[in-house]
């Protein structure tokens, strides 16, 4: 049972249109009665729930009014919490989210832990554990299939998936462990429970299978732009970045140092990482550059390789491909608005298969074109797919899968070797187990304490 009220500036520090200030728990309304004085109507709290007033927030010991706010109470179970929760609305200068939270601290409320108000929800049954996670993911996203994915973990695709599967086990379960305690009067376990085992089974492979995806939506994926000096490597990030990121030139051997960018491409969250020009001769700053840029290429999930139309597909082009070739990579071929023609065949002779667009980076054709190739070569080509389908996101989730099939794959060489049944049955209490720590139902107090402390304060 939670005794205690916690309240915390809700919004991010700084100036903005509005700073929130959110209290939870038994105390919540007659601490947001005791700070907050309605223009008109019943004190806050005593009239209907979920109704935003107007008034002013006072320090409560001397009376002063510390903003014009506005202020909502809403009653248990029916808020984030699940328990009574009151927030302000003030101003959002620092300061006076400040005072206000100060009063309501002097007014007998704590100050929250980081993730303490979505802990609370978990706590209260209102969200499971991976719902909880969802949250952090939904904060952090940083690209459309990032948040897509994570607003339908917090719907519950993935718990669900996860429950029916922990259900199937359960039923199973049941059934061994009645033989197990009757031996006389219950049937034999059947030929059916296993397959049902064999269908969780098939259902865990599933869902990790989904990890590579969810592993690029959510972190994202390496993009190196590698080539020659000069082909236009950093006016290729610049044009993608729509900034002037780099410093472009028309001296060769410009780009001295990697340079990293977060963007979105094609969807995706990455990184798109500049290079400095490869090439053989070169001084000694210049090959440091150089030793780094090999270093970005095959620390990459894709690489850009980038030649310059100008000049025509060189040596030099020829040798990196070899050495690049290897690694998923698309060809692009760039300066297209400077010759007359494009030699297509060549190219295509060129990156022997490998997709290959044409682009000018100077004039920012070609780019989306560059993009759906990203796309098509990260997904191996394969259609999207629906976000309602869940999508494992979190390392966590993963291993927590992955060791619920190993108990399950032990739990079924064990029933198909005639081992007794209890060996069955410690087994499937394993996956079970395992299943239970994705949606938090066997999720141990440190494990809480970690996923929790990655929130921010006031979440
Ligand atoms: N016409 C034309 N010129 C371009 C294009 N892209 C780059 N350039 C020019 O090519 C020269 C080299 O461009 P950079 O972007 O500095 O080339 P880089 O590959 O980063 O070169 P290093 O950093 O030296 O390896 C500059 O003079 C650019 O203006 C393009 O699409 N069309
Ligand atoms: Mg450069």
């Amino acid at each position: 049972m939670i005794e205690d009220t916690i309240a915390a500036i809700a919004t991010p520090p700084g100036e903005g249109g509005i700073g929130i200030i959110r209290i939870s728990g038994p105390e919540a309304l007659s601490i947001g009665r005791g700070i907050f004085r309605p223009r008109k109507g019943p004190p806050l709290g005593t009239g209907e729930s979920h109704r935003m007033r107007l008034g002013v927030a006072v320090d409560p010991k001397t009376g002063e009014i510390l903003d014009e706010v506005l202020a909502v109470a809403m009653k248990g179970p029916r808020s984030y919490t699940a328990e009574d929760v009151v927030e302000i609305h003030c101003h959002g200068g620092p300061l006076a989210c400040a005072r206000v939270l100060q009063a309501v601290l002097r007014a007998g409320a704590r100050l929250a832990e980081p993730g303490e108000f979505t802990r609370r929800a978990f706590l209260n049954g209102r969200l499971d554990l991976a719902q909880a996670e969802a949250i952090i993911s939904i904060i952090r996203a940083r690209s459309r299939m990032g948040l897509a994915a994570a607003v339908s973990q917090l719907q519950g695709g993935l718990s669900r998936r996860v429950r029916e599967l922990r259900e199937e086990i359960t039923g199973v379960l049941a059934a061994v462990e009645a033989s197990l305690d009757f031996p006389e009067e219950v049937e034999e376990v059947d030929s059916g429970d296993k397959e049902r085992l064999e269908g969780v089974r098939e259902g865990i492979r599933e869902l990790l299978a989904t990890w590579e995806e969810g592993r690029l939506v959510s972190q994202g994926i390496k993009i190196a732009l590698v080539g020659r000096p000069n082909v236009g490597k950093s006016s290729l990030l610049n044009s993608l970045l729509q900034e002037d990121r780099a410093i472009v030139s028309d001296i060769p051997g410009t780009t001295r140092d990697t340079i990293s960018e977060a963007m979105q491409l094609g969807g995706f969250p990455c990184q798109l990482i500049d290079t400095a020009g490869m090439r053989e001769a070169a001084d000694g700053l210049e090959r440091l550059g150089i030793a780094r840029s090999r270093a970005a290429a095959a620390a990459a999930d894709v690489v850009l390789l980038v030649i310059d139309l100008t000049a025509g597909v060189t040596g030099e082009d020829e040798e990196l491909l070899a050495e690049l070739g290897d690694k998923p990579l698309v060809v692009v071929a760039n300066k297209a608005d400077a010759v007359e023609a494009v030699d297509e065949e060549g190219l295509r002779r060129f990156a022997g298969g490998r997709p290959l667009v044409v682009v000018s980076a100077k004039e920012a054709w070609g780019l989306e074109a560059l993009s759906r190739a990203v796309r098509d070569l990260v997904l191996g080509g394969r259609v999207l797919r629906s976000t309602d389908e869940p999508l494992l996101l979190r390392e966590r989730h993963r291993e927590a899968l992955e060791k619920a099939m190993v108990s399950l794959e032990e739990a079924l060489r064990a029933w198909e070797e005639g081992l007794p049944l209890d060996v069955v049955s410690i087994d499937l209490r394993g996956a079970w187990e395992a299943l239970g720590e994705i949606t938090g139902e066997t999720a141990r107090e440190d494990l809480l304490d970690r996923i929790f402390s990655e929130f921010c304060l006031g979440k």
